[in-house]
């Protein structure tokens, strides 16, 4: 499909959809009351008054009552207890071919002439909704498609397992990561004592904590992040032959982390970081792109693994079960038409029971409760028509025999509402409907868990292994930071015994950090396997690319107006975002050159957008501009900041001067003014150009542009 036709489908579905309850407010119109009737005073209350002093305002004013009652009841309870804070985008999704067909006959997955609407919410679990965007947490990633035959939702993480194996333990998980009861303490973060003593007693947590204490729970962006439907759920095919699947986004950037000091910074710099990272990268031309990705075990292989794969605590490692890429996701509007927040991201509501033809649950008693969970938290929050939200509401004909109840948004005609009727009105599809898989079951009613879910270690282990150093360092970094903000000592101890189970060695250095006690010999034999696509760097763009990446360009009076108009440029034309930033947001006057039409406005001073909000940093050239950024003590926190959190920096000519104040470190001076050396960096990402020359610089950002 050509990228016309793809908008014009777009256009005409959910987006079309959605545009029957925008309103367009016609400024003309003049200020009325819900009711209709036009208002005459919108600032003064209805009061008596002798003329030179005002008296008691009156009940009766019916015009600032209707207004105050609209204000009393304009916020809804945010989402029960958990993701309260989120971000939203509208996109498509489309798969490559029709390979899937041997797992499934759902059309979303194997009809390559569909684009099917989606819109997806990410969010952070712990905080509430005005919490901070980056603190360490896993990310929610739960996606809507509007599909021809009804909502398919997949409500995942960034994170592929969970912290608990039975939907039973869940409000006590909720209950113990959430702000304790007795002071609403902490927000937006489980470096607590009840989360550290409810994970330390329950082992089937250890493998997900691996995950939350690693980068993956800090990400760059959530256009960087993969997203996991977690749950197993099952496939049948036309043969009516069923699968076992799980799902998966991969990120066409790859998947990029924050360090721990840059979003300790940025949730008080910028709280909203990440929303705005979402809507700056669509709104400036760079739609974030997911791989759509399935791992499928054929039913009669459900026990050949040594876990057990209805366990949401274990992965299904690659190597075993490794991932078909099916189709892609695009995100490429922040909001529909860019308007309002309300009736999109927060009205939208998902529902793990949300599933189409060909796509089934399996015994995941994880799964099983959340297909409960989830309609029931919407009634609370929406109200039982939660579905008729123009947000919610499916694009294909919907007739059923539901009626009535509280926010009832359609007036549906006809005389009956029930099956059968002796109009056939309503009758149960007898071709397309959805079918359950005839699944055999048989066995003894008791509460317990299948006995491969008792092992709890050999997983939180594999993640352990597989991480790089520098991935292994933030680790104990992230257990580190949190057990020491626990001050009961019968939690930080005998979590570090817990976490010696896992990994002895590392247990002993977290132990060391925050006074926990080790133990004195590994709880059980370390199997020492590695798995490679747990590290994050195993995704890593195949093509590098600056597309998206937010780049400061650091100016003051005197800089080299060429240099920089060149390079901001180029930058541009790689697809980055280039930003002058300087000791003032107004004009900035290039060297020797002062008329008021030649100066450049500064996008951002420096302490309006810190060197934290950038993944990249250039001082360019200009002996006065470097003098006045040498000069300030705080530009210079501000670029050695960048450096401590292993930005890729860049400087030229005399540039280099702040660069060195700065950091301090000798770093080799590379020069682009011979073809031969333009590859050379160093290990500290750190760029330096001597002998300037424009020419290299183009071509090297070229080349990166176009990898
Ligand atoms: Fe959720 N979860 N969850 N969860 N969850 C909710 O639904 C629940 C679980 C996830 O952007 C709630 O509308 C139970 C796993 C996301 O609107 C609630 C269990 C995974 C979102 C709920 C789980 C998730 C939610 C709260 C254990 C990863 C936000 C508000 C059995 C696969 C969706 C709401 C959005 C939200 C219940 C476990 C992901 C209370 C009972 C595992 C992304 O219904």
């Amino acid at each position: 499909m050509t990228t016309a036709a793809v908008k014009s489908f777009f256009n005409t579905t959910k987006v079309a959809d959605l545009s029957r309850d925008t309103v367009e407010v016609d400024e003309r119109t003049g200020l009325t009351t819900d009711h209709g009737v036009p208002v005459s005073d919108t600032d003064n209350w209805l009061k008596v008054t002798n003329g030179q002093y005002s008296g008691p305002s009156l009940l009766e004013d019916q015009v600032a009552r209707e207004k105050i009652h609209r204000f009393d009841h304009e916020r809804i309870p945010e989402r029960v207890r958990v993701h309260a804070r989120g971000a939203g985008a509208h996109g498509y999704f489309k798969v490559f071919d029709d390979r899937a067909k041997k797992y499934t006959f759902a059309g979303v997955l194997t009809d390559p002439s569909r684009t099917t609407p989606v819109f997806v919410r990410f969010s952070t679990v712990q905080g509430s909704r005005g919490s901070a965007d980056t603190v360490r947490d896993v990310r929610g990633f739960a996606t809507k498609f509007y599909t021809e035959e009804g909502n398919w939702d997949i409500v995942g993480n960034n994170i592929p397992v969970f912290f608990i194996q039975d939907a039973i333990k869940f409000p006590d998980f909720v209950h113990a990561v959430k702000p304790e009861p007795h002071n609403e303490v902490p927000q937006g973060q489980t470096a607590h004592d009840n989360f550290w003593d409810f994970v330390g007693l329950q082992p089937e947590a250890s493998h997900m904590v691996m995950w939350a204490m690693s980068d993956r729970a800090i990400p760059r962006s959530y256009r960087m992040m993969q997203g996991f439907g977690v749950n197993t759920f099952t496939f049948m095919n036309v043969e009516g032959k069923r699968f076992f699947v799980k799902f998966r986004w991969i990120p066409e950037l790859g998947v990029n982390s924050l360090v721990w000091d840059e979003a300790l910074k940025i949730a008080g710099q910028d709280p909203d970081f990440h929303r705005k990272d979402l809507e700056e990268a669509i709104s400036n031309g760079a739609p974030p792109k997911w791989t759509f990705g399935i791992q499928v075990i054929p039913e009669e292989k459900e026990h050949e693994f040594e876990f057990d794969v209805l366990d949401a605590t274990k992965i299904w490692p690659e190597e075993l079960v490794p991932i078909e890429e099916i189709g892609e996701m695009i995100l490429d509007k922040t909001r529909f038409v860019g308007t309002n927040f309300f009736p999109e991201t927060e009205q939208v509501a998902f529902c793990t029971a949300h599933v189409v033809p060909g796509i089934g649950f399996s015994d995941d008693p994880l799964l099983q409760g959340r297909n409960f969970s989830y309609f029931d938290t919407q009634i609370s929050r929406l109200g039982i028509n939660w579905e008729q939200l123009p947000i919610n509401r499916p694009v294909c004909p919907l007739m059923n025999h539901n009626r009535d109840g509280q926010h009832q948004m359609r007036i549906r005609k006809g005389q009956v509402n029930y099956w059968p009727n002796r109009f056939s009105a309503g009758s149960p599809a007898d071709r397309g409907g959805y079918v359950e898989f005839a699944q055999r079951v048989a066995g003894i009613k008791s509460r317990a868990r299948g006995e491969k879910f008792n092992e709890h270690y050999n997983q939180a282990e594999l993640f352990l292994n597989s991480l790089t150093k520098h991935e292994r360092l933030h680790l104990i970094g992230g257990f580190s930071f949190e057990l020491d903000h626990c001050d009961d000592p019968v939690v930080y101890e005998s979590y570090t015994k817990v976490l010696s189970s896992v990994n002895f060695d590392r247990a002993k250095t977290v132990a060391e950090a925050v006074g926990g006690e080790a133990s004195l010999s590994p709880e059980r034999e370390h199997h020492g396997k590695q798995s490679a696509s747990l590290s994050q760097i195993y995704y890593a763009p195949k093509k590098p690319t600056i597309k998206s990446r937010r780049i400061a360009i650091l100016i003051a009076d005197g800089f080299s107006k060429i240099e920089v108009e060149s390079i901001r440029t180029l930058l541009k034309t790689a697809g980055a975002f280039p930003f002058l930033i300087s000791m003032r947001r107004s004009k900035i006057y290039p060297a020797d050159e002062k008329g008021d039409d030649l100066g450049v406005f500064a996008d951002h001073h420096f302490e309006g957008q810190r060197s934290t909000l950038f993944d990249a940093i250039l001082v360019p050239s200009g002996q006065a501009s470097a003098d006045i950024l040498m000069a300030s003590g705080r530009c210079i926190h501000w670029v050695r900041e960048a450096f401590g959190h292993l930005k890729v920096i860049g400087a030229i000519g005399e540039g280099m001067q702040v660069l060195a104040r700065a950091i301090k470190v000798e770093v080799p001076q590379i020069s682009f003014a011979s073809p031969d050396d333009s590859s050379a960096t160093d290990s500290y990402g750190v760029v330096t150009v001597g002998k300037y020359s424009l020419l290299s610089i183009a071509r090297e950002v070229l080349q990166i542009a176009t990898g």
